[in-house]
């Protein structure tokens, strides 16, 4: 049996993280989380471009943009989608969500869907603490593993 488990990278690596300004007050905080993992695991500050986009539902084209580009060994899509704030929840998250997976698709890279997806803005700040508490800190080191692994299935 060939088993991959799930390692981080053991090169320097380069990330694009694209957030949304919508819900700025969460996002940051998915941010600053996403950076702190980054760090904790080895890859450079300058090896780290952030690009803000006006809301989730923009994230998408900046991430195909930046993928296209060719610079990145992944991209990271962090937002906030609350559906109290919004008559088109659901308009909004679900564009977003396909989109992302479409760019990973497309560009066989990993494009993280890091967006809280949440009835209320209770629910986004439980998502958005410090620590595990946090789906940036958790996006990162999906980015980080999907990143080991491809390099491993590419060279076999
Ligand atoms: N964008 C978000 O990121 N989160 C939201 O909760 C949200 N709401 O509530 O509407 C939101 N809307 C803006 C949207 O993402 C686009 O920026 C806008 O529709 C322009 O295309």
């Amino acid at each position: 049996m060939n088993e991959y488990p799930l390692e981080m990278p053991q090169r320097e690596c380069n990330i694009a993280i694209v957030a949304s300004e919508f819900n700025h007050f969460i996002v940051q905080q998915l941010v600053e989380g996403a950076f702190d993992a980054l760090k904790r695991n080895g890859v450079l500050e300058s090896n780290i471009t952030l690009v803000w986009v006006p809301g989730a539902y923009e994230l998408p084209l900046a991430a195909d943009v930046l993928a296209a580009a060719g610079k990145h060994d992944a991209v990271i899509a962090l937002g906030a989608v609350i559906r109290g704030g919004t008559p088109h929840f659901d308009y909004v998250a679900g564009e977003c969500s396909r989109g992302i997976a479409q760019v990973g698709l497309k560009y066989s890279l990993p494009v993280i869907f890091g967006v809280l997806t949440t009835d209320d803005v209770d629910q986004a700040l439980e998502r958005a603490g410090s620590g595990a508490g946090n789906k940036g800190f958790d996006t990162s080191v999906a980015a980080l593993q999907m990143i080991a692994l491809l390099d491993r299935l590419r060279v076999e």
